[in-house]
């Protein structure tokens, strides 16, 4: 069984952080429409939602990826670059207790789980804004004895690594390569996005099922012409605080 980590648009949404967005009013009432849509879409595709609450103290506690990374034989609590952000990681830490061991990332390091993106055995991490070196060191640490290699991958121009890049298939990612350095995810096929739509990279693969953001049409038709269909889904609101739609969830075998 699949399990869906998600965490309620909190009552300080409009004091997100906001890295590459100009602030723009977020209805609160649509944001949470559209995360229950999200939420239902991950129930329909079979995964069992759980959702935690949101303290006032978290602005950006809906963005649950970035607060964990959860490997199948371990899960990594996060220390987000954005130091607004880490009063968000006790609670997600204490959730993921009843499905794996837990460890931690410590000071000095930093890193958010949008930063992290998992193909097979290959652990890619995005060096960004929000990621530094110290924190890709100890994910190194953790999950090389477990067979995995762990990648460094620069980020430059968006803020996370999984805005840039998210797989399609275990063999394809969907890349805006504008932000990351040429070259990189070469041993992939690679798809680009619209170049009209540069945040049209992020999907979230549920099984053999994508969700997408319904924003992106010209990167949707362009991936139907390649025999990729996705689920879109309109999480507008939640984009305006630089969301996408991995960072609403993490999901898990149980
Ligand atoms: C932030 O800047 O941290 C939030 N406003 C948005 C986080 C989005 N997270 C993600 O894409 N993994």
């Amino acid at each position: 069984m699949l399990v869906a980590l998600t965490r309620e648009v909190g009552p300080a949404l409009d004091r997100c952080e906001l890295t590459h967005l100009r602030r723009v009013t977020i209805d609160p009432v649509l944001a949470a429409r559209q995360h229950e849509d999200y939420e239902r879409a991950l129930a329909g595709l079979g995964c069992a939602v759980r959702r935690l609450p949101t303290g006032a103290d978290m602005p950006d506690g809906v963005f649950i990826e970035d607060t964990a990374v959860v490997l199948d034989e371990l899960a990594v609590a996060a220390r987000p670059g954005a130091p607004s952000r880490r009063a968000e990681t006790d609670a997600v830490a204490e959730a993921l207790r009843a499905y794996r061991p837990v460890a931690r990332v410590e000071a000095p390091g930093t890193l958010d789980g949008g930063d992290v993106l998992r193909a097979g055995r290959t652990i890619f991490v995005g060096l960004s804004s929000r990621t530094n070196r110290e924190g890709l060191e100890q994910v190194r640490r953790l999950a090389e004895p477990l067979g995995y290699a762990v990648e460094a991958v620069e980020v430059t121009g968006c803020l996370h690594l999984k805005t840039a890049v998210t797989l399609l298939d275990d063999h394809t990612v969907l890349i805006n390569p504008a932000w990351l350095p040429s070259g990189a995810f070469a041993g992939f096929t690679r798809v680009a996005v619209d170049p009209a739509e540069p945040f049209a990279a992020n999907v979230l693969r549920i099984g053999e099922a994508r969700l997408h953001g319904a924003e992106f049409p010209r990167t949707r038709a362009r991936l139907a012409g390649q025999g990729f269909e996705v689920h879109a889904i309109d999480m507008s609101e939640l984009a305006k605080a630089e969301g996408g739609v991995t960072c609403c969830s993490l999901v898990f075998p149980a």
